[in-house]
């Protein structure tokens, strides 16, 4: 396999930083902030003046943008959002004390309603993964992209805040605990925006990502893109061959059977694995040759490394069957077999279904992931100039974020129509849709979700794989356009609900609703559940080609009651005002899903949540599923065992505390900071749901969700509520919001004469 190394681009990246030549490349990137500052290399400051940054809004396309013209600042005022975002003192006024649960919910709607953004919906960080933001700095870096001063200090700045507070060492995920995968691609990052190999910070990162082996410890997707760097050899990287995108459709584990963000992913590392393309060598990276290792970096063994790694970073060990099949293509397939036509071909198809993706996109691709691999992969093959590397550096812009920590990447871009449609649907179990006050508010939330109804398959659908979505929404927006079953039910419910209000247009049609049923109708599994992107495509034993060590869950699709819950109960609202369309499909759809949820709870009465952290989260959403069929505590067994697991769960303060580490073990597990208000709100609106017959539980739950509210109507950020793929965590920072107001609002709408303060 001895193909010969591409480099697109001649000039040294770090020659670039110096003579300022790519300002003029990138002056006309619709004002995204990549040409001002190319004259030297990113100067590092200590903070930037947090006055100056915006976040821009353009039909829930989210850019940040620091304005360092005093004359820029003066007329594009930061609002109130930019400052929550950015931490930044809002001086709102006290509102008047909460006296009943209902006033509670009037002062968080108060609050919440601040942070509606322009185009009518509700954004917010979306962190907790600490591998995104390397996948972006290092695609900028190898590209030749010139970073500013300003992200290059405000990366540094939330690395340093990140920095495990006594190893110095970064995790998987923000409360994670050190790894080799987190150390060996942060350090890497602080050191290609400028930080100097010296700094007190970086010498105790070094010295903890020693004492864990160095980078040849590192899982796959850390060989990967530290190879593509040139900081690795790629020996080092188990095979990627894109030969598997020409397998034939029947084959049991062609890609297009894995879950689409596997397939989305190792397709553009197939391709760059394919080409062992590596950027150009400059002083950082053969600085970081001697940094990261333990050993001599000219004397590493690096194919003797390809399975090497630290048992902190190895959550799902690679199978027996894995590891035959990589032994044979390094030692046999590679070496002696692989015929370069063949390998050619792989690549164009590779190439063909990369163009796919991006035009289906947008060039905003699925995720931050293969955002960032697909962004060197047009620079490799369309060149620095090209229209495509153009709009990929473009639209990366959309997965950074600004907080009172610094700079980091969202793990998409953005929370848009799921949070949305939650707000929605808050206001709605208060009883207060009707209510004049949330009406503006309202309306603009429902125009939005009527802008970014999915109203289109993708062109080619069958040839690139890609499920039906006509009528769908994404979980971000129309532009990413991935319909996910859950995201479309539930911005279906909130549609419905305020289109059935008095006072609110009909923005969506019949047809368009029907639409979204005729494609929420493709999602069951066999089994009766429902998955996320698309039904599954292969069975479970897929898991035994896991490569990515650090994540559990990801070669394909699983039913999730979440996801089930979700299509259930907007089913049944649906047809509460549609009774004759596709009404036997939907009874049939729903039974099969309920039968489903009893199937996947735990001896113990809970069920494991995949999305949310852990039992709390999933419980809420299974018996509320119950509900829709009429059964609760008292005339159900499922619902009974289901509010006995939670109440027993109950702390003395009344609140509910779950800890990640629920999701990494199945076990309940207590988060050490003890009760988190989102995870209170949950439970509380399981057991309401259930009607579980006992107010005090409810009461004591209900007032810690009071007592943590702030004289201007909001909650504090606690813990981290949600999780992916088992082992990694991600922030959903509007949850304190949109689920303590509605717990706080089912309470009041069932006893409305309980004070509870
Ligand atoms: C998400 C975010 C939303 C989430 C819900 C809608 C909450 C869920 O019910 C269904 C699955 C979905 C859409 C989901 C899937 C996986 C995502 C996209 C993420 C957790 C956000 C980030 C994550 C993605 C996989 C991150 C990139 C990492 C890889 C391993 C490729």
């Amino acid at each position: 396999m001895a193909r010969k190394k591409v480099n697109a681009a001649k000039a040294d990246p770090e020659t670039v930083f110096e003579k300022g030549s790519t300002k003029k490349r990138f002056s006309n990137v619709n004002g995204c902030e990549l040409n001002g500052h190319a004259a030297k290399r990113p100067r590092m400051e200590d903070r930037t003046d947090y006055s100056r940054w915006r976040m821009r809004d353009d039909e829930s396309r989210h850019t940040w943008h620091y304005l360092e013209d005093d004359e820029d600042a003066k007329e594009w005022p930061q609002t109130l959002a930019d400052k929550y975002f950015l931490g930044l003192p809002l001086d709102l006024p006290d509102l008047p004390p909460a006296k009943k649960p209902l006033d509670a919910v009037r002062n968080g709607l108060t609050f919440f309603e601040k942070l509606q953004l322009p185009s009518g919906h509700w954004g917010c960080e979306y962190g907790g993964p600490m591998f995104l933001l390397p996948g972006v700095v290092i695609a900028w870096y190898v590209t030749k992209t010139p970073i500013p001063w300003y992200k290059a200090t405000e990366i540094k700045n939330y690395l340093f805040a990140r920095a495990h507070p006594e190893d110095g060492g970064w995790g998987l995920h923000i409360e994670g605990e050190t790894s080799v995968l987190g150390t060996a691609l942060n350090y890497t990052v602080l050191r290609l925006v400028g930080v100097d190999a010296e700094h007190p910070k970086m010498v105790k990162a070094r010295v903890t990502l020693h004492k864990l082996g160095g980078a040849t410890h590192a899982p796959h997707w850390t060989k990967f893109w530290l190879s593509v760097l040139g900081v690795m050899n790629w020996d080092v990287v188990n095979p990627v061959p894109p030969e598997l995108w020409l397998l034939p459709d029947w084959v049991p584990f062609a890609p297009w059977r894995w879950w689409v963000h596997m397939r989305q992913v190792f397709l553009p590392m197939a391709y760059l694995w394919s080409k062992r393309w590596q950027a150009e060598e400059t002083d950082t990276i053969r600085a970081l040759r001697k940094e990261l290792f333990v050993e001599d970096w000219d004397k590493i063994n690096w194919a003797g490394h390809r399975n090497t790694i630290c048992s902190t970073d190895n959550y799902h060990p690679k199978s027996w069957v894995l590891n035959t099949i990589n032994w044979l293509l390094v030692n046999i397939w590679n070496p002696y077999l692989r015929p370069d036509f063949l390998a050619k071909r792989a690549e164009a198809w590779a190439a063909e279904l990369l163009d796919m993706e991006d035009k289906n996109t947008g060039y905003a691709n699925l995720a931050p992931v293969n955002g960032a691999m697909n962004t060197v992969c047009a620079y490799v093959r369309d060149g620095p100039d090209s229209y495509s590397f153009r709009k990929h550096i473009e639209r990366l812009e959309e997965f950074l974020w600004v907080k009172d920590e610094g700079m980091f990447c969202n793990g998409t871009n953005g929370v848009q129509c799921w949070d949305t449609a939650f707000s929605i649907q808050t206001v709605m179990d208060a009883g207060l849709t009707e209510d004049p006050r949330w009406r503006p508010m309202l309306l603009k939330a429902l125009q939005y979700l009527d802008s970014q109804q999915i109203r289109e398959n993708v062109p080619d659908q069958g040839k690139c794989y890609r499920q039906q979505r006509k009528g769908a929404w994404a979980f971000s927006n129309k532009d990413q356009g991935y319909a996910v079953s859950d995201c479309v039910s539930e911005a279906l419910k909130s549609v419905i609900i305020l289109q059935k209000t008095p006072g609110f247009p009909t923005l969506i049609d019949d047809q368009r609703i029907y639409d979204a049923i005729d494609t929420l109708l493709t999602y069951q599994s066999p089994s009766g559940g429902c998955s996320s992107y698309e039904p599954p495509r292969a069975g479970t034993w897929m898991e035994m080609l896991n490569a990515a060590e650090v994540f559990g869950n990801i070669m394909v699709e699983y039913d999730y009651p979440e996801c089930t819950t979700a299509v259930v109960t907007a089913l049944s609202l649906f047809s509460k005002h549609w009774p004759d369309y596709r009404s036997e499909d939907i009874r049939r759809f729903k039974a099969r899903a309920v039968a489903w949820i009893k199937t996947a709870q735990k001896p113990h009465g809970g069920w494991y949540g995949s999305w949310g952290i852990c039992f709390t989260y999933a419980c809420m959403f299974a018996l509320e599923s119950l509900s829709s069929i009429n059964e609760y505590y008292d005339n159900s067994d499922y619902p009974r065992r289901g509010c006995d697991f939670l109440i027993s769960k109950q702390r003395e303060d009344g609140g509910w505390s779950e800890s990640y580490k629920a999701c990494e073990t199945g076990e309940y597990i207590e988060h050490p900071t003890g009760s988190q208000v989102v995870m209170t709100s949950w439970a509380l609106i399981a057991l309401m749901k259930a009607k579980y017959p006992h107010i005090e539980p409810l009461k004591k739950g209900i007032k810690l969700i009071m007592d943590r509210q702030q004289p201007n109507g909001e909650w504090l950020q606690e813990a981290i509520e949600g999780v992916f793929n088992k082992s990694c965590m991600i922030s959903y920072p509007n949850y304190k919001f949109e689920f303590t107001i509605k717990a706080l609002g089912l309470f009041a709408k069932l006893y409305p004469d309980e004070t509870v303060v």
